[in-house]
């Protein structure tokens, strides 16, 4: 791809090709799932990591799921979900006691991208696309006007205002012509009422904030959980370094037909939004190509990554980051 870091999803040696590779030489440990297809062939994958992955049925555990890359441009969002789940991998590869023991007692769940056509369209022709490749207008091209953001097609207060989500299929929030309309939400909307995840975190760029629901509330809302702000932190200590804790809808802004308020709406998932940094000051969505830095954004929000599934057995009284 001409890139130092940064891997597509269709290139040999790949963000795909990567995701069975791990999956084929860990059996015991990885099992890899196609949950859909997108608009343009892709397979929508989700690997399940925990101890005899293939023998103990799905969701016999209790489950946490990691996903990202949702909005095509968020490449760090990849990258640091991709690190975690081979930090896990490699944990057990080396006989780390502590999580070998978590991977008998719980399943983590992988998406890494979310919107693979949205991915692989911002290396081939569009950096700063966000949504996936819906052809909105039939014309049998990808032009401007085309997309759905995935993170307002769910099954959640979909089209509750005009505010939370755009009717116009140009716009950058469109949310499409009906609630899981896309494959996308179809994958990972079925994922999450099929293993019911304790915990998620939704991968997104840029922040920094740890967002959790209700995004769609107008005014100023309250936490309706306690555990949300016990696992997110507070503002003079948040769970990742440097980032800012807060309802979803205040913190930033409103949505509606989201992720994460579908998630605690629909299952009571506790789902959170990192928002991950930029990377360098005015960088925005084009987080710098640079090892170092990606690296150090991983290991930022690692503590908070295994909080979550340190916490599903008990999640009640969850360990803090
Ligand atoms: O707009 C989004 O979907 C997320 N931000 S991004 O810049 N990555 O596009 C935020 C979703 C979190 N929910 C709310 N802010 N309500
Ligand atoms: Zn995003």
């Amino acid at each position: 791809s001409g890139y130092n870091v940064w891997r597509s999803w269709d290139e040999p040696g790949g963000i795909r090709d990567e995701l069975y590779d791990l999956a084929n030489r860990n059996p015991q440990l990885v099992k890899l799932e196609v949950l859909g297809h997108t608009y343009q062939g892709r397979e929508l994958i989700a690997l399940k990591v925990t101890q005899a992955a293939k023998e103990v049925p799905d969701a016999s555990r209790p489950a946490v799921l990691y996903s990202s890359n949702q909005h095509a441009r968020e490449w760090i969002s990849v990258e640091v979900n991709r690190r975690l789940l081979r930090w896990y991998v490699d944990r057990w590869r080396a006989n780390d006691k502590d999580i070998k023991d978590l991977l008998k007692s719980t399943e983590l769940w992988f998406v890494i991208s979310a919107n693979p056509d949205g991915y692989q369209y911002t290396f081939d022709n569009e950096r700063l696309w966000r949504k996936n490749l819906r052809d909105n207008n039939n014309d049998d091209q990808i032009t401007v006007g085309d997309g759905v953001d995935p993170n307002r097609n769910f099954n959640a207060r979909f089209k509750y205002d005009e505010e939370g989500s755009s009717s116009i299929s140009a716009g950058e929030t469109y949310r499409g012509p009906s609630p899981a309309s896309e494959p996308e939400t179809q994958a990972m909307q079925g994922l999450l009422d099929r293993i019911k995840p304790k915990f998620q975190s939704n991968f997104h760029s840029f922040g920094p904030y740890i967002l959790y629901p209700q995004g769609w509330q107008i005014g100023t809302p309250e936490a309706d959980n306690p555990i949300y702000t016990a696992l997110a932190g507070t503002d003079a200590n948040p769970a990742i370094p440097g980032f800012d804790p807060g309802i979803s809808s205040d913190e930033l802004y409103v949505t509606n037909g989201e992720t994460t308020d579908y998630a605690d709406t629909a299952n009571g998932t506790i789902a959170f939004t990192p928002e991950l940094n930029e990377g360098c000051p005015g960088c925005g969505f084009v987080f710098p190509d640079d090892e170092a830095l990606i690296q150090a954004e991983f290991e930022k929000t690692l503590p908070f990554d295994l909080s979550l599934a340190r916490s599903a057995t008990r999640p009640a009284d969850p360990v803090s980051a």
